[in-house]
């Protein structure tokens, strides 16, 4: 049946920045394939006022309860106010974010626990970072296998996930100014569980109706996530998997591939992409791809599962998470397999467009239309050699394909441990030369650029915006998720983009040859810049907590309820947030109100608001200027130029 023909006219959706994507977009409609921008020009009912401000409640069938502000008897039939709600749904918000890093987490300590006692066909690549662990988790190592280490640390790590009182073991790598904080509020995480549990509890009807002791707990959910969920989840899949090193790739559309089986993996946890990437080589499955006509296995990835392979392996990225179905529309992909977080339902229906399997591999998360594949960590390399033969198979069922010229070269992979190496040396790893250039005045301070992309904005053009403004008043950047995607097609994560940096800014990169524009992962790795923030206070100079240094962090175009677990888990840790478009109270003034500016007396961190990005990176270089004014180096110290006269006197 022939499909009917879809108008590309986008006045709702502003589609994508990149022109090769915004082309297949084109075209896909002229096929009759619906993607997001159809399905947004669709709607005929617009986003809810209530539901986007945070005053429905729906917690109950009173309701829902929908509520203004502003007008006395606009309040839930229980007596629930608009902040309570608001604080409700921003909490819930927060619990569920963090919930998928913690599950992301548990699986990882599950994987490296089976690879440890050798039920799975992983090793420990990075003994160093296991030893570092093992002693921060009281584990003896001395005389000890680095197997029998790495299986009484899983079990210390898998553990905390249930414990029940406490705090949380990664919470003591936080400067120790920032714990005495944490500790005196109240607010260190007891057990990574128990901390949503009880936000799904608090937020049940009749429970917790005070709008900050529900902010509370929710701070106390997104610190055990970022300073436990997704940090375990980091560091043991640098353990399993290696810790990054900077590496050059490729990322966009054009890194498939016309004479190869094209494989994309999509989600995030690592451990079905890094089976995929281990099968892909073998000469077994590239001798039955060259049965079929292709060359091989071209592996490319999507979201965070692509940034996990591209910082570890070098895969390119295909697109991030706004390319998805554009990744399938230009009918070259022989399987999608996808596992949990941020895989659109309509790429079923776009896979049926074309010849390509859509495999799903978690039983966390199930697509109607999909196969169904079920990941099993014991079994890795048996299921990543079934789903690449199944895509073998599909080769010949090509029909139109059209890959866009279009790919940009990037270099990523910078941990925490990296940026040590990359300024200090090899032999003297040490973050004082960038505490040292902060001090200058040649590095203004670091911004973080983060998340997701949106169907709201010229998707990537908000990311690209901001980047460009930092890096030019010499903002070094640190960028991760589908931020750190939308970056590399527009060539940030070049050290040719040095170009475009402030002189101060450029100097430092163009002198060790690293871009201004960091990347350093995937949507867990918001934890590596934790790390970092930290290992900048300990370096000493710039204050004693995070909140003193000169940083500060924007999601521009946020949409996942993660981002806001994330963003959350930053400004208790100090740090000024920004957010793109929209935040999710801004129904009720009086949470907005606390969480933009009274929250900074509390944890030294603020959110924000801003959806125009030149003036989103201009509050950030504001909040950057007003930390480095507090410490005292505000002034870039002029660098002195020695005569001969100058010389003879020294
Ligand atoms: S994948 S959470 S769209 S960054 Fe981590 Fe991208 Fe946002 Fe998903």
């Amino acid at each position: 049946m022939a499909r009917k023909i879809i108008p590309f006219t986008k006045p709702r959706c502003p589609g994508i920045f990149c022109e090769a994507s915004t082309r297949i977009l084109k075209e896909a409609a002229q096929d009759g394939v619906k993607t997001y921008v159809q399905r947004m020009e669709e709607r005929a009912i617009q986003p809810c006022l209530f539901g986007q401000g945070g005053t429905c409640c729906r917690n109950c069938s009173f309701g829902p309860c929908m509520m203004i502000e502003d007008v006395p008897e606009s309040i839930g039939i229980c007596g629930a106010t608009p902040a309570t709600v608001a604080a409700r749904n921003f909490c819930r918000m927060v619990a569920c974010g963090s919930a998928a890093h913690m599950d992301h987490g548990r699986e990882t300590a599950l994987t490296f626990l089976a690879a440890a006692k050798g039920e799975a066909p992983f090793e420990i690549k990075d003994e160093k970072k296991l030893h570092f662990l093992a002693e921060l988790y009281k584990v003896k190592t001395e005389g000890r296998s680095k197997e029998d280490i790495a299986i009484e640390l899983g079990e210390k790590v898998l553990a905390e996930f249930g414990q029940q009182e406490g705090a949380l073991v990664m919470t003591t790598r936080a400067p120790t100014k920032r714990q005495e904080l944490w500790k005196k509020l109240g607010v260190i995480p007891r057990g990574v569980d128990r901390e949503v549990v009880e936000i799904m509890h608090r937020t049940h009807m009749g429970t917790d109706q005070d709008y900050r002791s529900l902010i509370f707990q929710a701070t106390r959910c997104a610190l055990a996530d970022g300073w436990g969920a997704s940090m375990i989840a980091s560091e043991l899949q640098d353990i399993l998997f290696g810790t990054p090193v900077p590496l050059r790739a490729v990322v966009n559309l054009g890194a498939l591939s016309e004479d190869h089986v094209n494989i994309v993996i999509h989600g995030h946890e690592p451990q079905m992409p890094e089976a995929m990437a281990m099968v892909a080589q073998d000469p077994e499955i590239v001798a039955a791809a060259q049965e079929v006509g292709a060359k091989g296995i071209n592996l490319a990835g999507v979201c965070c599962s692509g940034n996990e392979v591209l910082m570890r392996h070098g895969i390119a990225i295909a697109g991030s998470f706004i390319q998805q179905e554009v990744v399938l529309a230009t009918g070259a992909i022989e399987a999608m397999v996808v596992d949990v977080q941020c895989v659109m339902q309509g790429l079923a229906e776009v896979a049926k467009c074309f010849h390509t399997e859509l495999i799903t591999t978690s039983s966390r998360a199930m697509i109607e239309g999909a196969t169904h594949i079920e990941f099993d960590h014991h079994r890795a390399l048996e299921i990543a050699r079934d789903i690449t033969l199944r895509a073998i198979g599909k080769f010949k069922q090509r029909r139109r394909v059209h890959i866009p010229d279009r790919k940009m070269d990037v270099v990523a992979g910078f941990s925490h441990e990296t940026i040590n190496h990359i300024l200090g040396g090899a032999f003297r790893a040490s973050y004082r030369p960038l505490n040292d250039n902060i001090i200058n005045g040649r590095i203004r301070g670091v911004g973080a650029v983060v998340g997701c992309d949106s169907c709201w904005v010229e998707s990537g053009r908000v990311h690209t915006t901001v980047v460009q403004e930092l890096i030019a008043n010499n903002v070094l950047v640190l960028v991760t998720g589908c931020a750190a995607t939308a970056c590399g097609r527009e060539g940030f994560l070049r050290p040719e983009a040095a170009e475009l940096a402030g002189p101060g800014l450029r100097e430092v990169c163009e002198t060790v040859g690293m871009p201004p524009v960091l990347h350093m992962g995937s949507c867990v790795d918001n934890s590596r810049i934790l790390i970092a923030a930290t290992e900048i206070v300990k370096e000493g100079g710039l204050g004693d907590d995070i909140s003193q240094i000169p940083t500060a962090g924007c999601a521009p175009e946020w949409m996942s309820e993660k981002a806001i677990a994330i963003g959350q888990y930053f400004v208790a840790s100090g740090a000024f947030v920004v957010f793109g478009r929209t935040f999710p109270t801004t129904g009720s003034k009086v949470v907005t109100d606390f969480l933009f500016r009274e929250i900074e007396e509390l944890y030294g961190g603020l959110w924000a608001v801003e959806s125009e990005p030149t003036k989103m990176a201009q509050m950030m270089i504001e909040h950057i200027e007003r930390k480095r004014e507090a410490l005292g180096i505000q002034e870039k110290k002029e660098r002195i130029l020695f005569d001969m006269a100058m010389r003879r006197e020294l």
